[in-house]
């Protein structure tokens, strides 16, 4: 068994080594990919250095072209011309924890995709306002509505899958480039007819760094599951 955690940054210098250096410390057989885009805090070259003192860790600079969604496909892509069997995708600020990586290996092995979830008894979001928390849920409950999704957390961005499940879905034909990518691909997941199972995880707010999310990314995701439900 092997496999890849694949990591889109924008402004993570604060983060990012500590991750590399927790994953690595799991002791498994993974390699770590981190997709930045040219970020301005110096990110994509702290990596640079982690990957020459680390066979295991590669990353791949974006130049002219920006984006959490966009960011994702491309590593996906990459990741795909790796001799691995599991994809893992998080988020580089801590709020997907390193810990739980063992439990999706293991909950991979009956299913084709595993979410680490706030949605089921044991997982919960911490170190939010309430009103963040609020959007979260609301978002969670309408886009499972419109998307006909079982899953409980299906915003969340911790996920684990199958090499094949990523191989059916038509990465480079994807809408999102923006965080609506979360959701266009466990819908092609759903649409797949894929097993689907949720592990609980406590999410943390980030600590260090500042969240690029803005109203406007939301409002375009608002739109976007939309756009899925009519076109993808
Ligand atoms: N490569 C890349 N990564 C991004 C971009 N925007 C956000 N990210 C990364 O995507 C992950 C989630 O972003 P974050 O700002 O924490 O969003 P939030 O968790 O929804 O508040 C983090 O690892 C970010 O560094 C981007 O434009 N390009
Ligand atoms: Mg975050």
């Amino acid at each position: 068994m092997k496999a890849v955690v694949v990591i889109p940054t924008y402004d993570e210098k604060e983060n990012i080594a500590l991750l590399i250096k927790d994953i690595i410390q799991l002791g498994l057989n993974i390699s770590i990919l981190v997709v930045d885009d040219d970020s301005p805090d110096g990110t994509g070259e702290i990596v640079a250095r982690l990957a020459a003192e680390y066979p295991q860790v590669n990353i791949l600079h974006r130049y002219d072209q920006k984006g959490r969604g966009s960011a994702g496909i491309t590593g996906f892509q990459k990741a795909l011309t790796m001799p691995v069997d599991y994809i893992i995708e998080m988020d580089a600020d801590f709020s997907h924890q390193p810990k739980y990586i063992p439990d999706l290996l293991k909950t991979i092995e009956g299913c084709d995709v595993v979410i680490g979830s706030r949605g089921i008894k044991g997982g919960e979001e911490a170190g939010r306002n309430l009103f963040r928390t609020m959007i979260t849920k609301l978002a969670n409950s309408y886009i499972r509505w419109l998307l006909g999704l079982k899953v409980r957390d299906c915003t969340s961005g911790f996920r684990c899958f199958r090499r094949e499940v990523l191989e059916t879905i038509p990465l480079s034909n994807l809408y999102s480039n923006g965080p609506s990518i979360v959701e266009e691909i466990l819908y092609h997941c759903h649409k797949n007819g894929f097993r689907v199972k949720e592990i609980p995880i406590i999410f943390q707010d980030r600590k260090r760094g500042k969240s690029s999310l803005t109203f406007y990314k939301l409002l375009q995701t608002f739109f976007m599951i939309h756009k899925l439900r009519l076109l993808a």
